[in-house]
């Protein structure tokens, strides 16, 4: 049987997004049919509308949903129609040369479904990160559904699936921060602002918040900054390094994907600390640096991809620390929005107006 739903999808480059019939397959073996109730707008969805993550037209776009499996294909097991999850990205194949090194956070080969999802008239979907949730329904690999605590809310639930779980593992599994260290975060998005509360679980002394807009450094203290800068009106990496007794921050996390934030990044770091690149850059963009700065300031330059996260280990662990009040999920969700607004949340979103719009089914 094919599902009949809706779905937002980009048609082309730069192109506005449209709510469209699409056509959702039953699931195949290893594959599962989830009914969507809430899925996050994340940055990533708009570079995809930008293509700055690749020329693959039409994508779904949505990628950070939770929901309710409604049926499952052959050879499922660890998952059940009615069972709550997080959707992820990262269903790790255990069999490429990073799990079988029992690094399954780097996997180069995780699954995603087999079938694919169209148009009405056959034109083949390219899911946003194999996931496609901007939509009433959608078909992953079973590896990708995370069961949950179904007592957490799916619009909070969701955004573990993509950007906050991106920003908390930036902070505490990529850096990784440590009681006592000094951290600052450079762009307080959704993603920034959940690397800061990343900080602030690790034990960290000093949160610097380094935005251009003030109502996200606002935000930004409420999830735990104890210091912020505005770079429009002050110069980060002087200001960092004021607030760090003249020398830099141990920890410094990119949260935009630009090169001039890596650049204030890199240099607001102390001797020996290390730079955390969680924002997506995109293709045209370079960088230069001395040679002899980056040989001679030593630590540590890396990526966090998803937040170097394992959903079966992580995902269950912070809806149960939300569910004691813990972790402040629902202050990442500015509103929920139907379908057909997710247009607008972008113009939002560009505008520094939200942390998360939430689109619920
Ligand atoms: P967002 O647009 O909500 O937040 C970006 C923030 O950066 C905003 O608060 C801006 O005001 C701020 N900003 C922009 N320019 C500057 C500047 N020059 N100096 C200081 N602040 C600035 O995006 P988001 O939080 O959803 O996503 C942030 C990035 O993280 C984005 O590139 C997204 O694609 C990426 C991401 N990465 C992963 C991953 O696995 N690495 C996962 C999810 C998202
Ligand atoms: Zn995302």
């Amino acid at each position: 049987m094919t599902h009949e739903v809706r779905g937002v999808v980009a048609p082309a480059k730069g192109a506005k997004v449209e709510v469209t019939t699409i056509l959702v397959p039953d699931p195949g073996p290893g594959e599962a049919l989830v009914r969507v109730q809430a899925c996050g707008v994340c940055h990533t969805d708009l570079h995809y509308r930008e293509g700055g993550i690749g020329d693959d037209y039409p994508y779904l776009l949505g990628h950070e949903a939770a929901g309710v499996v409604e049926s499952v294909g052959d050879g499922v097991t660890h998952v059940a129609p009615g069972d709550f999850v997080i959707l992820n990205w990262r269903a790790v194949c255990g069999e490429c040369r990073a799990c079988r090194r029992g690094r399954p956070w780097y996997c180069f080969n995780t699954h995603n479904a087999r079938q694919t999802m169209t148009l009405a008239d056959g034109t083949v979907l390219s899911p946003a990160l194999g996931i496609g949730a901007f939509a009433e329904k959608t078909l992953v690999a079973a590896g990708q559904c995370t069961k949950v605590n179904p007592a957490a809310r799916p619009e909070v639930a969701g955004l573990l699936g993509c950007g906050v779980m991106a920003g908390l593992g930036a902070a505490i599994n990529t850096a990784p921060v440590v009681r006592g260290d000094s951290v600052a975060v450079i762009g307080c998005g959704g993603v920034g602002d959940a690397a800061v509360f990343g900080a602030v679980l690790n034990g960290a002394r000093t949160i610097i918040a380094v935005d251009i807009d003030s109502r996200k450094l606002e935000w930004a203290r409420q999830f735990g900054a104890t210091h912020v800068i505005n770079s429009r009106e002050t110069d980060p990496v002087e200001g960092i390094r004021a607030l760090t007794e003249g020398n830099g921050a141990d920890v410094v996390i990119e949260a935009i994907g630009r090169p001039e934030t890596y650049q204030q990044a890199f240099y607001a770091r102390d001797l020996a600390g290390t730079v955390v690149l969680v924002g997506v850059p995109t293709p045209d963009m370079r960088i230069e640096l001395p040679l002899l700065d980056i040989f001679g300031r030593g630590g540590a330059l890396k990526s966090s991809w998803y937040g170097d996260c394992l959903p079966e280990r992580d995902f269950p662990v912070l809806i149960d620390l939300y569910l004691q009040g813990r972790l402040p999920l629902d202050k990442f969700v500015s509103e929920t929005i139907a379908l057909d607004a997710v247009e607008e949340a972008f113009a939002k979103m560009e505008r520094g107006e939200v942390l998360r719009s939430v689109v619920t089914l």
